[in-house]
């Protein structure tokens, strides 16, 4: 088991597998289908020309499920490490739900962006859009500009996923790289624990089930996220 002092440069990717226990059904459990259409058919920009009402009341519901859900003890593990760690802790989180900050999480980046969050496609201002008169499935015209080219600020599979440059940096200066709750099928994501080997970091994975990148751990420890994290938090940081 590894021990981690406060001058410890510590990285964590989350996936979808750390809210499953918050109720928000991941991607390989929804056998990457919502309603009959295939995830890769509604996450990308051709999606949303082909078919914005089908896009945006895709990401309506899953926003309108946000109000039902709070943090799980796997959220609140990760602040705990955070407040021992504080600047050498990093949270990448390919996760679009809002448990990390609810829960707490300060030093974190959501690089395939957040479902509370729509863009202007005319003037590229962000807004979060929680408020009840939003969640409808009719179009939000933009607060700034008025036009009616609003769109989840998410990173659609074909698109660049964000603050990548960030992460590769602090990737590799890490110590220790921690995979948590993903099946490591999505790239450049799944590609982060290469880099993390490179720089020599101790790589530790959490899931479910050995995840495709599993051979690049050098620690797996399978079972539910919010049963095991609490317990490793406590064990690295004593
Ligand atoms: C890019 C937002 C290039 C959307 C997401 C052809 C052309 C172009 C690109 C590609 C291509 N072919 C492949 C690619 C790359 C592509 C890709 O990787 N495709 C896959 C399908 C092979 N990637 C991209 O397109 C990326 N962009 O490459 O751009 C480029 C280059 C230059 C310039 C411009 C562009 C963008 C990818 C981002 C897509 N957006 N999310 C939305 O959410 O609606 S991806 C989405 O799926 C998630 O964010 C996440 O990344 C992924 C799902 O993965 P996981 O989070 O791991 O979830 P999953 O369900 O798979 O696994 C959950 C795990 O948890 C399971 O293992 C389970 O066992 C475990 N688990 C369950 N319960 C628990 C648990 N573990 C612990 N405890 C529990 N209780």
């Amino acid at each position: 088991m590894v021990q981690v002092t406060q001058s410890s440069k510590v990285v964590v990717l989350t996936g979808a597998g750390i809210s499953a226990e918050s109720g928000i059904k991941t991607f390989r459990a929804s056998d990457g289908l919502w309603e009959n259409h295939a995830i890769e058919d509604v996450a990308t920009p051709y999606a949303w020309e082909r078919d914005p009402e089908l896009v945006w009341n895709f990401y309506q519901g899953r926003r309108n499920q946000l109000q039902d859900v709070e943090p799980n003890p796997a959220h609140r593990a990760l602040v705990t490490l955070e407040k021992f760690l504080g600047e050498n802790f990093l949270l990448v989180t390919q996760n679009v739900d809002d448990l990390h900050s609810k829960a707490g999480s300060k030093n974190l980046i959501h690089m395939h962006g957040e479902l509370r969050i729509l863009r202007c496609e005319e003037c590229h201002e962000t807004f979060d859009m929680m408020e009840q008169e939003h969640l409808t499935s009719e179009y939000v015209p933009c607060p700034s500009c008025h036009s009616q080219r609003l769109r989840p600020h998410i990173v659609w599979f074909h698109e660049m996923p964000l603050q990548m440059s960030e992460i590769y940096a602090a990737v590799e200066e890490c110590d220790v790289f921690m995979t948590i709750g993903t099946s490591g099928h999505v790239y450049p994501a799944a590609g982060l624990i290469d880099v993390a080997k490179q720089a020599g970091a101790h790589c530790i994975g959490i899931n479910l089930e050995p995840p495709m990148n599993y051979d690049q751990h050098d620690e797996f420890h399978q079972g539910k996220a919010g049963e095991l994290l609490p317990d490793f938090v406590e064990q690295i940081i004593s």
